[in-house]
């Protein structure tokens, strides 16, 4: 009796270890007016493990967009106040060159509709009502699709810097030189200033402008040897080898001085644009996650005490 007591305690141990560790759930938005559809299929997509986001209004699921990052979006093509068809043709154009697949989902199940669908680039066409298991296995489909092209993908295509999925073996090699020849390195998250602002004043084009010539910057201002990712929507992460952390906090003030120089020009009204950054040195043998919650603490200091700082 008391090891089957114990086998489900360690099950059920095993199970918390997972819901809140390195297991990331898979983000579904779902976009559809027909409210009842809309909260049975997020109750049923969550009852699968997946974290659901749930819009009855199109235009707020345009507006969180990059926020929520999605895995999949799922559009209703029928909705009375925009139609599906420009709903997928404005995230397309959000998503810019970087992939999230789109299912559409219609009652209509005309050529004209479908063609039109898979020709905004809508990944499939699920006719309404469904089969909900064909439906999961379909968007499961997608999920799979997502997932193999994001593990091919080292460079973020915005800017044409790493992304994350380069960082922790990027790191592990960094450790190894840091033992090997005894030499300290340096880590960096530097994180845009009220960038929701740019983006709400602005639009969104011109914000990915900016990031385009940030990201420019960082480049110009770099050593070859350093390596710069796109860690987030407007956060980046910068590892300086053989760097040690006084160093590296001057290299991010001269980057920081370098862009708060730069004038953006978006139609008649000229920005400018500050970061944060929190930096840490590393001289001994360290888990990537603690590092980086460490100095994700620094960049929250920085942010507290004004914005535009780098605080070691
Ligand atoms: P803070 O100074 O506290 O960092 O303020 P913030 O507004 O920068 O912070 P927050 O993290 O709330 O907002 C980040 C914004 O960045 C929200 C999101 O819309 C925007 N964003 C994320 N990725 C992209 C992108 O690829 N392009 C554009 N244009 N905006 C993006
Ligand atoms: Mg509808
Ligand atoms: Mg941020
Ligand atoms: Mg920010």
């Amino acid at each position: 009796l008391s090891a089957l007591y114990n086998e489900e305690l360690k099950s059920e141990n095993l199970q918390v270890a997972e819901t809140n560790s390195d297991v990331e759930q898979e983000l579904i938005m779902l976009i559809d007016d027909d409210t009842t559809l809309l909260m049975f299929l997020k109750d049923e997509l969550e009852k699968d493990g997946y974290s659901v986001m749930a819009y009855a209004d199109p235009e707020r699921a345009l507006a969180s967009f990059y926020d929520l990052n999605p895995d999949c979006v799922v559009i209703d093509v029928h909705m009375k106040s925009q139609h599906g068809l420009q709903v997928l043709n404005s995230l397309k154009e959000l998503m810019q060159k970087s992939y999230v697949p789109t299912i559409m989902i219609s009652v209509d199940s005309s050529k004209e509709t479908r063609v039109q669908s898979y020709s905004g680039g809508a990944d499939d066409f699920i006719l309404k009502p469904f089969d909900l298991e064909e439906f999961k296995i379909r968007l499961g489909n997608q999920l799979q699709k997502k997932r193999s092209i994001d593990e091919l993908v080292l460079v973020d295509e915005l800017t044409r810097l790493y992304n994350r999925r380069f960082l922790a073996g990027a790191f592990e090699r960094l450790m190894n030189q840091m033992s090997r020849e005894n030499v300290a390195f340096s880590i960096a998250i530097l994180d845009l200033d009220h960038f929701k602002n740019i983006n709400d004043t602005y639009g969104h084009p011109a914000g990915d402008k900016v990031l385009m010539e940030f990201a420019n910057i960082m480049r110009q201002q770099m050593r070859p040897s350093d390596l710069v990712f796109r860690y987030g929507g407007e956060e980046f992460l910068i590892l300086l080898p053989k760097t040690d952390g006084k160093t590296a906090k001057q290299v991010l003030e001269r980057i920081l001085s370098e862009l708060h120089r730069t004038e953006f020009i978006s139609e008649d009204s000229a920005f400018r644009v500050s970061f944060s950054a929190g930096v840490m040195e590393i001289r001994e043998s360290n888990d990537l996650q603690i590092v980086l919650d460490l100095v994700d603490g620094a960049l929250y200091e920085a942010k507290a005490a004004g914005r535009k700082n780098v605080k070691l």
